[in-house]
């Protein structure tokens, strides 16, 4: 196989769709995962008629045992992992005060704890490859609060330091770890439907996809630690 073994997570929809088509149309064999079964399904029946490469698997990130397993059957059927795009993410915005203990722990559990195991699954494996890139979608709001953020926010600081952290770790045993940063994006993240009046002025999913597949693209001695990227209409 000499396809990039891609996995990326949130695939069903938005954001991770379109990583999805772009990696596969660049030729990666891409490995996309969400808990939405049909639509998991059909984003891998559309790239194999489209001439690409794709395995879908229903998974749910905040659970160690699922995010394992997939792993575990990725390996055994690819003996590799080229690159991850920890891309799957919720939002939950209200003053802190409303906050319940079940949301904090359904954003914490898909952003952060997700974020961690799959990126923990797979470690083991580009160690012993001596390569790898690891690549999280985080947001602008990694390095900013707003009102009524406190909860997303945190979870996304969270990710940042994350890889911040895992960066200085694994820099040396050859494995790459990029972030993108990105502000408002025309996705169902917003409690709209893609494509909505309301968004028109977001970045579009594509050009996520695009910096993705610029960070990807670069050659062996090229990192690119981070990248911001906004829609002009947003100020920042
Ligand atoms: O959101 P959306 P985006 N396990 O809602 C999946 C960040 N971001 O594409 O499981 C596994 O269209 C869900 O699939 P399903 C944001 O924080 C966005 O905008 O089937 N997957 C779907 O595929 C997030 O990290 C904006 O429901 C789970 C996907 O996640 C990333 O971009 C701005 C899951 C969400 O698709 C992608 O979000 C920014 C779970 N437990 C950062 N829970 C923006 N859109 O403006 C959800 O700064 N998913």
């Amino acid at each position: 196989m000499t396809k990039k073994i891609t996995l990326i997570s949130g695939a069903s929809r938005g954001i991770g769709r379109a990583v999805s088509l772009r990696l596969a149309h660049e030729g990666h064999f891409v490995i996309v995962l969400a808990r939405n079964a049909e639509e998991i399904g059909e984003l891998e029946h559309e790239i194999d008629e489209s001439g690409g490469k794709a395995l879908s698997f229903v998974c749910d990130i905040s659970d160690e045992q699922q995010v394992n397993d997939v792993v575990a059957e990725v390996i055994r059927d690819f003996q590799r992992i080229d690159c991850v795009v920890n891309n799957a993410g919720i939002g939950i915005f209200k003053p802190a005060e409303e906050i319940t203990a079940d949301d904090w722990e359904r954003v914490m559990d898909v952003n952060v704890k997700g974020t961690f195991l799959l990126t923990r699954a797979v470690l083991p494996h580009m160690k012993a490859a001596g390569s790898g890139h690891i690549l999280g979608i985080a947001s602008d709001v990694s390095k900013r609060t707003f009102a009524t953020g406190s909860l997303y926010t945190a979870s996304k600081y969270a990710q940042h330091a994350f890889f911040e952290s895992l960066r200085r770790e694994v820099r040396s045993l050859g494995i790459k770890v990029s972030v993108v940063y990105p502000g408002l994006v025309d996705t169902y993240f917003h409690q709209a439907e893609q494509g909505e009046p309301q968004q028109a002025k977001f970045l579009h999913a594509d050009d996520i996809a695009s910096a993705v597949s610029y960070i990807l693209n670069t050659p062996p001695h090229v990192l690119i630690d981070e990248l911001m990227i906004h829609p002009m209409s947003q100020e920042w």
